[in-house]
């Protein structure tokens, strides 16, 4: 059955693969599920017949033969609960790889995404730079329980799994603030990770977007 994932027609990202069709691309590419990618402007994510598949208008979506998803936690889980190699078969392996998920996107990803936020929505506000510090050390402590917990292990817990995979997408969001770069363990965590052929393939992928619009 085909897979079809939304994406943005034109990310505004410029092809860093920080948009989240990123993480269901990755995810297609580690289990070796081919997907077509439907692009979308902004304007056609707030048309009825997006709606009708994402209710906040956003990207990404994932349509399988009768099944629409949305939420990329929940596409990469639906992979990773299909298919072999994104989670591990042991019952209690399996459900810690689940919880790692949770983690990426429930404790990690929220003060990373509240930063970037307010570095485009609050930059003129008086007490900017407060915030800003606010948010840094909350994203610092999570570095330092990661960064701690990680030690010298190749992955979070075992083999790597979707729970990496989600971890990861989160941690690039950071790339370049010097943030991540304060520690060189989950620098090279995420290294590792990008070294990955899959990795490669599903970026390839995104940024192949971006440049059949610049040239088209
Ligand atoms: N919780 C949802 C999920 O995980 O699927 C969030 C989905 C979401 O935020 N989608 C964004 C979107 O559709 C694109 S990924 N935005 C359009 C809208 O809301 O109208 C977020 C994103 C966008 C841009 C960058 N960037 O330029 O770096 C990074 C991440």
């Amino acid at each position: 059955m085909t897979i079809t994932i939304t994406a943005f027609e034109r990310s505004p990202d410029g092809g860093k693969g920080l948009a989240r069709d990123m993480r269901v691309r990755w995810a297609l590419e580690e289990v070796g599920q081919p997907y077509d990618a439907r692009l979308l402007s902004f304007k056609a994510m707030k048309e009825p017949a997006h709606l009708a598949l994402h209710p906040f208008g956003q990207i990404p979506t994932y349509e399988e033969g009768d099944l629409a998803l949305f939420e990329s936690g929940a596409i990469v889980f639906h992979i990773a609960e299909r298919h072999a190699g994104l989670l591990p078969d042991d019952a209690n392996a399996r459900t810690r790889a689940i919880a790692w998920m949770f983690a990426a996107l429930n404790t990690v990803e929220p003060p990373i995404f509240d930063r970037d936020l307010a570095k485009v929505l609050e930059r003129d506000e008086p007490w900017y730079e407060q915030r800003l510090r606010v948010l840094e050390d909350s994203i610092r402590k999570r570095l330092g329980d990661l960064s701690s917990r990680l030690g010298d292990a190749d992955w979070l817990d075992g083999a790597f799994s979707a729970g990496d995979l989600l971890m990861v997408t989160v941690l690039r969001r950071l790339q370049g603030s010097g943030m991540l770069e304060e520690y060189p363990n989950l620098s090279a965590y995420v290294a590792r990770c990008e070294a990955r052929p899959a990795y490669k393939r599903a970026f390839d992928a995104q940024l192949a977007v971006l440049t059949a619009a610049s040239t088209g």
